[in-house]
């Protein structure tokens, strides 16, 4: 595989460009082809055992251009630690669930557009791919755990997707669902959790300039342990709204009950917009660890997208919007 270089990737953000961990990839796809370095590598074998993840099929179509729009004046996380320290409750309730996602089949994957739409459809990924263009963002990203990290994703607005969907002019919100498999996901055998993952957004929330559908990370395609094929991205909120893997998107009037509020509602809401001065009920949200250099900096109303996002909850004052 060629890794191209485009021209974005040579513009000032230069604390963004994580140029030496594309070298490294360069070296190390030379490496895989000579077959040289296997052994060392975990995770990744000769002969498609179990541990071996499914080839990406998509993989050509990165990495895109990034959109230099969306600025963020912080170090990017190194992608070692965004690939390997994770939340995804479906294989595990810890961060180190990185290679037994690996058995997450990515394809064939079939995404559902239905609820108050013209037509219900049912489209395949890689057609879904065929249909948008694919672009880079760096975006802050914020768990409600008090970790941060920055990323680049690549992916395509929600808005594009809400246009292929073509909602019916009732439709309130889109309710979105992560796959369900236990026979896949032994987390999904824990009965007590509401599977499958649910969140949902506003209308005006999924077509929101900001808000991703994210199909890729660091110039590759997604991994399974971040979301493959599909997963939501809306950096100003917390993380766990960014539901991964997404099989179904269901318009409708309703507003949506996610995973965790339907866990625990008096510590997570539908909103979950990130402010440093609304405590969880268990700790400050104040200042967030950054994953890497691991020092705390001060969290940012709306993780710092107060100019994209702030108009949207105008008027909205009685409501929970930061939980
Ligand atoms: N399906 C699903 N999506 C999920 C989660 C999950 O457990 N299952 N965890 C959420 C939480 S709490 C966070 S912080 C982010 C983590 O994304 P990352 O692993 O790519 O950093 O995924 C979110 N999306
Ligand atoms: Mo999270």
């Amino acid at each position: 595989m060629l890794i191209k270089r485009k021209k974005g990737w040579e513009l000032p953000e230069s604390a963004a460009t994580p140029e030496a961990l594309f070298r490294d990839r360069r070296r190390l796809m030379k490496g895989l082809a000579a077959g040289s370095i296997l052994a060392a590598m975990p995770g990744l074998t000769a002969c498609g055992s179990e541990a071996a993840p499914m080839k990406d099929p998509s993989a050509s179509l990165y990495p895109a251009m990034r959109n230099l729009r969306y600025r963020v004046d912080r170090e990017m996380t190194a992608e070692e630690l965004a690939t390997t320290y994770n939340n995804y409750y479906e294989f595990g309730s810890h961060k180190n669930i990185w290679r037994a996602a690996q058995s997450l089949p990515i394809r064939p994957w079939t995404v559902t557009l239905d609820g108050m739409v013209e037509k219900e459809q049912q489209i395949a990924i890689d057609d879904l791919l065929a249909m948008v263009k694919l672009e880079e963002r760096v975006y802050r990203f914020r768990c409600v755990e008090a970790w941060a990290m920055t990323v680049p994703w690549t992916g395509f607005p929600m808005r594009r997707l809400v246009e292929i969907a073509r909602p019916l002019s009732g439709a309130k919100y889109v309710r979105m669902e992560t796959f369900k498999d236990p026979s896949i996901a032994p987390g999904q055998k824990q009965s007590w959790y509401p599977w499958p993952y649910v969140e949902g957004l506003t209308m005006a929330e999924a077509t929101n300039e900001l808000t991703l559908m994210a199909t890729g990370i660091y110039g590759q395609p997604i991994p399974a342990q971040n979301g493959a094929p599909i997963r939501l991205i809306t950096p100003w909120k917390y993380g766990f709204k960014q539901l991964k893997s997404i099989v179904r998107f269901t318009f409708t009037d309703e507003r949506p009950k996610g995973f965790w509020e339907e866990i625990q509602g008096r510590e997570y809401g539908f909103w979950a917009n990130v402010n440093p001065e609304v405590p969880h009920p268990r700790w400050s949200q104040a200042t967030e660890r950054l994953l890497g250099p691991d020092t705390r900096v001060p969290t940012l109303l709306y993780n710092g997208y107060a100019d994209f996002v702030a108009d949207m909850y105008k008027g909205m004052e009685g409501e929970r919007l930061f939980m």
